[in-house]
C-alpha cells in the first residue's frame, strides 16, 4: 500500500456537496482506503481569470494499491462525473471541481499525462493549509522536507512580500 493525498477544489455549483461526492467515490475506489480528511476551508481565487468565484479547498490522505496512472485515470474519471469540462474552458477557468495528486509516496513522477509530486503545491497556501491538517510529517521527496515545514516557509516569504520594505 501506498500514501497518496489529493487535493480538492471546488468554486462552480454546490462547492459543499461536490467535495463530499467526490471524497466519496475517492473512499469507494478499489484498493483504496481514506485514511483522513481535512476541514473545508474557504480561500480566494488565485491566479484565475478576475471574478472568479471564491474556492472550498480540501485535501485527504490514502491508503492505496492502486498504480499512480490509475489512480490520476480515477481522479479525471470522478472529475467527468461531476460535470467537470476541459475541452474549451481557459485555464484555471471556474469548475466544479478539481482533484489534484500532490504525492505518491516518496514517487517522483514526470510523464506527459502526470507529474508528481505536484509541480505548484508548495507555492499555494490552499493546498498546504488543508494538507498540513491531515498530513503535517509527510515528506516531500523532491524538496526534501515535510509538509508543516513547507507551510511554515511559504507563510514567512507571503509575509515578506506583503511587507512595508519589501522592494
Ligand atoms: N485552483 C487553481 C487555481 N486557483 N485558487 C484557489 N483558491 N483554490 C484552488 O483550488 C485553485 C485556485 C488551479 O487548479
Ligand atoms: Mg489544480
Ligand atoms: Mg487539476
Amino acid at each position: 500500500m501506498i500514501t497518496a493525498c489529493i487535493a480538492l477544489g471546488s468554486n462552480l455549483g454546490n462547492r459543499r456537496e461536490n467535495l463530499r461526492f467526490a471524497i466519496a467515490r475517492i473512499q469507494s475506489l478499489a484498493g483504496t482506503q481514506l485514511t483522513a480528511a481535512s476541514d473545508f476551508l474557504c480561500t480566494l481565487p488565485v491566479d484565475s481569470p478576475l471574478g472568479s468565484p471564491e474556492f472550498l479547498n480540501a485535501a485527504v490522505v490514502i491508503e492505496t494499491s492502486l498504480s499512480a496512472a490509475a489512480l490520476m485515470n480515477a481522479l479525471l474519471e470522478i472529475e467527468r462525473q461531476l460535470g467537470r469540462r476541459r475541452d474549451d474552458a481557459p485555464r484555471n477557468a471556474s469548475r466544479p471541481i478539481d482533484l489534484d495528486l500532490l504525492l505518491f509516496g516518496n514517487s517522483i513522477i514526470r510523464t506527459p499525462d502526470l507529474t508528481v509530486p505536484h509541480p505548484r503545491m508548495h507555492t499555494r497556501l490552499f493546498v498546504l493549509e488543508p494538507l498540513a491538517q491531515v498530513a503535517p510529517n509527510l515528506w516531500h521527496p523532491e524538496l526534501n522536507c515535510t509538509i508543516h515545514e513547507l507551510l511554515t516557509s511559504l507563510q514567512k516569504d507571503l509575509l515578506r512580500e506583503n511587507s512595508p520594505h519589501h522592494s
